[in-house]
Order: C-alpha cells, then structure tokens, then sequence
C-alpha cells in the first residue's frame, strides 16, 4: 500500500465528511482494527530490515493525523450542535417521547351536543346567534311589554340605550324567522346574560337551549311529543312527565314542564323540595303578537316553542350541587366527565 496515495487519500476523506456517521466511518476505515493503519502497521515485518524504521514512523504519524483530523471534526459537531446548528440535529428516536394530556369536552358541551342530536334526529336544525342584542330583538318583538321587570335594569344587562347582553335565546328565534319563511324547526344553544348574585344555583352567565316549530297546524300535542322525545332521550324512556299552566308573554298558552324526580321517584327528597317533581323546562304555542312582530300571519301559521337552561339539566343529569363548579375551571371536577 503505498503510504503517500494514503496520505493523500486521508486528507480528502476529512475535507468531505457530512455528518457524525460518516465520521464514524472514517474512524474504523483508517483506525479500526481492521482499518487502514493496521493494515500498514501489519505489513511491517514484510518490509526490508533498513526500511522499517522509516515506515513505521511515517505510519506513525499518519496515525497521529487521523486521531487529530477525528478529534477536530467531533468538536466542530459538537460545537454546532449546541449553536445555531442545533435545530438541523437529527432526532434521537431513543429517547421518551413528551406526552400531551388528552383534553375532553365540558360537561355543559356534552349536554348541548347531546339535546342538539336528539332534535336533529326529528328533524330540527341548530342555528346560534350573537350575545350582544337589540332592545327589540330580546323583548319588544317577544311580546315582552316596556314595563316588564325583565326589561329592568337589574334583570338585563344593558350596554347602552339599545344593546344588551341577550337575557335568552328567544332573539336567534326572530332574526331566524325574519330570514325565512315556515316551515321552520330550529333548535337554538348559546350564553346568556342576567345580573343575578351567583350562588350554588345562580349565576350571572348560563346556557339555554330554546327551540321552536312553526308551520300550518302546529298543535299543542306535537309540543308534547317532541318534549316527551327529549325528556326520555335524556333521562330514561321510564321518565314521566307533567305539564302544569303557567304564564309567558311569548306564549301563549303557556306551560311549565316537570319530570318525575329522578333521585326520590316521586317520593319526595331534598333535591324536589319534597314535591317528587322536577321542574326542567318552560314552553308553550308561540304567541299571535310574536308572529306580527316578525311578519307572519297568525291566522295561518301555529308554532310551540320551549326553553331549558343547560346547567339545570346537567346538574339533574349528573348529580352536581352547585352550578359554579361548571366555571371554576377545577380540573378535580372536570375530569370526571
Ligand atoms: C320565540 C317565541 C317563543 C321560548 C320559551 C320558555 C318557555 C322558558 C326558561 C326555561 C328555563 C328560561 O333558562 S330558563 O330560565 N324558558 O320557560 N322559553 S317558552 O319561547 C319562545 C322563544 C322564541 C320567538
């Protein structure tokens, strides 16, 4: 093996290098034991006796070259590694991998997906709205007169002469019936707003789901069905129900809607107040006035509507005592949904 070519050879191996494995190939192709310098070391004793001295302190030397040529390269590797080049360092797929916690839905979010499904399994769409609301919007065309206490100022929060935090859905209901014609079947989630002091069941932010079916002869036993549907869909096909007369503005009649109490059945418990009914939701055949107020004619369309609010309904559903743990944020509540 001529020593010079290899010489020559060694230099332009290292110029050339790309990475820490080429590197490491360079290594065992010059210093392995199999590698080139012990192959010249090995073919001393073949050499002529005047010869030897002189190779072996060129081997030498080419030895001492490459152990040189390797330390300079891993410290240029390593200096890049820890600068600018460390972002072009190929991923060490030994080491553990950063585990990111699964997130899930909110507790309030399964309960509106979940009533959302069943009304749009008997054919209702689900249209949301702005927060932010006209005076007229959330009252005046909902039949609800100027002198209303609901209209007060501490019951709505007002944001100036005009706008208002939305105290209900009710106003997605009018812009959807001033954009289309009836037939029409929506189902309606969102926040709503009402200055009330928070305690274990008030807060001054909640949910609601209102829906509402407008059509030619839209019947009160349809408003029965379609509540009887989501009352068993929700808490059990053995859930029964009862209607009791009650009075809103916007329908009319009108009717508050309980369950038989799903802890006591019926018994009577400190969750029903000892009555064995729950009450969960208000509703009601939409009112002539509402009709006129977004352009309809009452003489040819009937429609029911009804309202829920979602933390009621999750609170029943899940056995939670105080509506503030929904806002809390504590992933000790959280993660048990
Ligand atoms: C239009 C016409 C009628 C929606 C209705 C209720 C009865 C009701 C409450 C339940 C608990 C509000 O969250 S809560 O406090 N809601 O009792 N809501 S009927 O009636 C409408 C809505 C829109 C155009």
């Amino acid at each position: 093996m001529d020593i010079g070519a290899v010489k020559i050879q060694i230099e332009s191996d290292f110029q050339n290098i790309g990475s820490a494995v080429s590197l490491e190939e360079l290594r065992l192709k010059y210093l392995g034991r199999k590698g080139i310098i012990a192959q010249l070391t090995g073919s001393i004793p073949g050499l002529k006796k005047e010869e030897r001295a002189a190779f072996g302190q060129a081997v030498n030397a080419l030895k001492k070259r490459a152990v040189s040529l390797i330390e300079e390269k891993e410290k240029s590797f390593a200096d890049s590694l820890n600068g600018e080049g460390a972002v072009s360092r190929p991923a060490d797929i030994g080491l553990p991998g950063i585990t990111q916690e699964l997130g899930h839905l909110h507790p309030l979010t399964r309960v509106i997906d979940e009533i959302c499904a069943i009304f749009m399994r008997i054919g209702f769409s689900v249209v949301e709205g702005p927060e932010i609301e006209s005076e007229y919007n959330n009252f005046t065309a909902l039949n609800i007169p100027l002198e209303h206490p609901s209209r007060d100022a501490f019951d709505t929060f007002y944001l100036n002469n005009r706008l208002l935090l939305r105290s209900h859905t009710s106003p997605v209901q009018i812009r959807a019936m001033k954009a289309h014609k009836p037939p029409l079947a929506i189902v309606v989630p969102g926040r709503v707003y009402r200055p009330d002091a928070v305690d274990a069941s008030h807060s001054f932010m909640f949910h609601q789901i209102e829906g509402f079916m407008v059509d030619k002869s839209i019947k009160f036993s349809d408003l029965k069905g379609a509540l009887e549907i989501l009352a068993k869909a929700v808490f059990g096909q053995e859930i029964k129900m009862r209607f009791r007369p009650h009075f809103f503005p916007f329908t009319e009649p009108s009717a508050e809607v309980d369950i038989r109490c799903i802890i006591c059945n019926g018994k009577g418990c400190s969750v029903c107040g000892r009555k064995g009914w729950l009450e969960i939701l208000g509703a009601g055949m939409i009112h002539p006035a509402v009709f006129k107020h977004v352009g309809y004619d009452p003489k040819k369309y009937t429609g029911f509507a009804f309202g829920l609010g979602i933390e009621r309904i999750a609170m029943l559903k899940y056995g939670i005592n105080d509506i503030r743990l929904f806002f809390e944020n504590d992933l000790r509540f959280l993660r048990q949904f």
